[in-house]
């Protein structure tokens, strides 16, 4: 069963930003669609079998930083 989590990810501060942490989520394993949002700074990950620290390893790596705000 797809799984959704909720992310808050700190630090970004323009669309180039947003598109850096899309991709570097969608290439995290099992990402199906990832959709980040600048003004909520919260990113939706859709997904099979996500490692989170995986996911946030991926944003970390790219200068930001994220918390989990949900799981489901
Ligand atoms: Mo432009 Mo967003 O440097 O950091 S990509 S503000």
């Amino acid at each position: 069963m797809p799984e959704k989590i909720e992310l808050t990810v700190t630090g970004m501060t323009c669309e180039h930003c947003v598109r850096a942490v899309t991709e570097a989520i969608s290439g995290v394993e099992g990402v199906l669609e990832a959709k980040v949002d600048l003004d909520s700074q919260l990113a939706s990950v859709i997904g099979d079998g996500i490692d989170l620290p995986t996911v946030v390893a991926a944003i970390t790596e790219e200068g930001y930083e994220a918390t989990q705000t949900t799981a489901s």
